[in-house]
């Protein structure tokens, strides 16, 4: 019989192992004091506003794939099926975005950034992750913010599927930065070792977005 104390030595357990030692991808405290929850220059609404280039790609879950390449030791190439299959979480978080809103408390379900690190596993060199979506918007984000303990795949909103105005079938959420950095209608995951702006990081936007260092614009 087996020993329930015996932890199961995978090489995926042994990873995350060494990362935990390595304290990798941690990008310390998510909760804040109340005072400081809502960034500075920012107003709390209590609807959700869409913001997006203007095009809303049609991808249902049937046909959705998502692609997960670059400086990785495992390529991923999921079906939404093959997607949902993985472990799920259900995290709570605040929207932030540069236009001045900010959203509290919105629950999300899906697949934990670093769940897909670990199904993945970035090679030493590996710095950078740049986020394809079906409409052609990208962005970019290090590691380290991508890797963010809150930070994932969601397919859903409040207990129902993500609609498509707000990214479904499957959006990036990163809620410590600003919310462009939170790719909607997911469809590959680039990871590099070199940075690489996105859309609006070549427009003008700020290379990182951090709402309480007020990095709103580049220069800021
Ligand atoms: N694929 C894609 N993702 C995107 C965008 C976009 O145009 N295309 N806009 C970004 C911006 S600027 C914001 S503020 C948020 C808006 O998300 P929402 O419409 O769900 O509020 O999505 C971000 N993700
Ligand atoms: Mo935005």
């Amino acid at each position: 019989m087996a020993d329930d104390n015996e932890p199961p030595d995978s090489k995926l357990t042994r990873t995350k192992e060494k990362w935990a030692r390595e304290g990798r991808f941690l990008t310390g405290k998510i909760t804040r004091p109340e005072d400081q929850r809502l960034p500075p220059g920012q107003h709390l609404t209590k609807d959700w506003p869409v913001l997006d280039l203007g095009v809303v790609p049609p991808v249902s879950r049937d046909r959705w794939r998502l692609d997960v390449y670059g400086a990785i030791e495992h390529p991923v190439f999921w079906t939404f099926a093959e997607f949902t299959a993985q472990k799920q979480v259900q995290f709570t978080s605040d929207i932030h975005c540069v236009t001045t809103w900010s959203r509290y408390d919105n629950l999300w379900e899906g697949l934990a950034t670093h769940e897909l690190l670990a199904a993945c596993q970035p090679r030493e060199d590996a710095r950078f992750v740049v986020l394809h979506s079906y409409d052609g918007y990208t962005t970019n984000l290090a590691l380290e913010d991508f890797a963010a303990e809150d930070a994932l795949l969601a397919h859903s909103w409040s207990g129902q599927p993500l609609t498509e105005e707000h990214g479904g079938p499957v959006r990036l959420v990163v809620p410590h930065l600003y919310f462009w950095k939170s790719a909607k209608w997911l469809q590959a995951i680039e990871f590099q070792t070199e940075d690489a702006p996105g859309f609006w990081e070549v427009r003008g936007y700020h290379n990182r977005g951090d709402p309480w260092a007020e990095q709103r614009y580049s220069g800021d």
